[in-house]
């Protein structure tokens, strides 16, 4: 045990005050947890005020949410808090070295997943700041998916140099992953369990002593710094993998002619004492800031750190790299389906008019960070498609008009290809669809076994759906 560190931070007594850096989906219901729980007397949130994101430090201080979509208890939450004044948004980060506590929430893209490169550039200009208005006694937190390393490599060094502090001896050092998804941001903060890891024991305890106020369901697990890192890039890695698993086994159905969703409930149906058959579903893609990322850390984290040390099959591609393959073909997938629906009805897709339900990558939310859909409209506007795109959540999108009226979307189109599960694309009839379509047999592509096969079957459409081998060679039924 670090007794330095410990001793500083008993003199420095319980953490009053916390910052966070990065108002975006995991900063902000995070600030306002912090700022609602009774013994934490003042919350800042740190904001570059920038041309893009400066806009949100005079919303947040207004008592609105910046975040787009629905998330439960969040509105009324940071009302509260900015209207006694315990909650204050900010782009004067002098501010921090009034704060007993500070955590970075801040995006870490790849800037080239292929070798495995990130773009740290925003962690590391966050980093900068906190370290330059860094005292003795205070707690940096790390809460962004980050490769394996980076706390007690990248984070610790620049702190360090901007600082002139010593990490584990002057000022604790953690990571805490964020678990969030969006539409339960404030729950999942408070009902998941925290994984929480310092560089060593006296920066655990002190972050533990950090979230545990947060916390209503949540436990908080306890472990080292690297253990944590990887405990979160294996989970969304893992999850990712899970996924693939499923994507390729719908492949293999279409291929033996077999419905995905018969096998998929099969497989599902083997329960009994410590057998848990974790099969999820297949789909048009993967998307989002977490899936299509993470496993890259874990990649770059194993080469960064076990390079000498990884006893490996030679020649076998990395099991994880795989599944991101699978799962990012599966856009690609769908464009092959729409090629075959359209070469059946008689057409190419030069010319044709796509309709594009779905482009949230996730269902029933606004949330289109990397969603799958762009993949393919790229496909289908080099192959000289015309593409319309619907989406009853997303309200913009850079370059991509996005349509709220489904009409308006599948009127003359000669394909209609469902991306994303939101609720309402349930609803749709295939004697409406069909007279909106207008042609005698328009293809429909399902990518998430959201619409009736059999009725668009016999309303004259050409089916394709991801994993339907029992239909995707039917026969054509002319309705006239
Ligand atoms: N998807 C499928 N099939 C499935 C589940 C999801 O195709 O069975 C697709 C979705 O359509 C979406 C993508 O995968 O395009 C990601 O979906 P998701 O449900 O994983 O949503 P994320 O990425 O927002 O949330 C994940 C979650 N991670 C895990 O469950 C391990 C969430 O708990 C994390 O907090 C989040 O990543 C994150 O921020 O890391």
């Amino acid at each position: 045990m670090n007794g330095t560190l410990a001793r500083i931070l008993r003199e420095h007594g319980p953490i009053r005050t916390v910052g966070v850096v990065g108002m975006g989906y995991v900063g902000i219901p995070s600030a306002v947890l912090f700022a609602d729980a009774p013994c934490y007397t003042r919350v800042w949130g740190f904001q570059r005020d920038s041309p893009t994101s400066g806009y949100k430090i005079g919303m947040l201080n207004r008592g609105e949410s910046p975040l787009k979509g629905e998330e439960p208890f969040l509105p009324e939450l940071l009302k509260t808090v900015v209207g006694v004044d315990k909650f204050v948004a900010t782009s004067d980060f002098s501010i921090i070295s009034k704060c007993d506590a500070v955590t970075l929430a801040i995006q870490t893209p790849f800037a080239n997943p292929k070798d495995l490169i990130p773009d740290f550039s925003p962690l590391e200009e966050g980093l900068r700041q906190v370290g330059r208005n860094l005292r003795a006694g205070m707690l940096v937190v790390l809460e962004s998916t980050i490769t394996p390393g980076t706390t007690d490599g990248t984070a610790r060094q620049i702190l360090e140099e901007e600082s002139g502090l010593t990490a584990g001896t002057d000022f604790a050092l953690a990571h805490a992953p964020e678990r969030v998804m969006v539409g339960r941001l404030i729950r999942n903060i408070q009902e998941h369990d925290r994984i929480v890891g310092g560089i060593d024991q006296p920066s655990t305890e002190r972050a533990l002593s950090l979230y545990t106020p947060v916390l209503t369901k949540g436990r908080t697990i306890p472990m080292s710094a690297r253990a944590a890192e990887v405990t979160k890039t294996a989970e969304n890695t893992f999850r990712d993998l899970q996924i693939a698993a499923v994507n390729e086994l719908a492949l293999y159905c279409e291929a033996m002619g077999v419905n995905v969703y018969d096998v998929r409930e099969g497989v599902a149906s083997l329960k009994e004492e410590s057998v848990t058959r974790a099969i999820l579903w297949p789909g048009a893609g993967v998307g989002g800031h977490c899936l299509t990322k993470d496993t890259y850390h874990l990649e770059r984290g194993v080469q960064m750190l076990g390079r000498t040390s990884l006893d490996w099959p030679a020649g076998e591609k990395s099991l994880y790299l795989t599944a991101r393959a699978i799962n990012d073909f599966m856009p690609r997938h769908m464009f092959s389906l729409t090629r075959e629906g359209l070469a059946l009805a008689g057409r190419d897709l030069k010319g044709s008019r796509i309709a594009i339900l779905g482009w949230a990558f996730i269902a029933n939310s606004d949330d289109a960070r990397n969603t799958p859909s762009e993949i393919y409209r790229d496909l289908a506007l080099a192959e000289g498609a015309e593409v319309r795109v619907h989406d009853p959540h997303v309200e913009h999108y850079p370059g991509v008009p996005i349509l709220r009226d489904t009409g308006e979307v599948i009127t003359g189109a000669d394909a209609v290809v469902i991306f994303t599960g939101h609720r309402c694309y349930g609803d749709l009839s295939a004697a409406g669809v069909k007279q909106a379509c207008g042609g005698s047999h328009p293809v429909i592509v399902d990518g998430r076994n959201v619409i009736n096969a059999d009725a668009f079957i016999r309303a004259g459409f050409v089916y394709r759906g991801i994993g339907r081998g029992d239909k995707n060679r039917h026969a054509l039924v002319d309705t006239v």
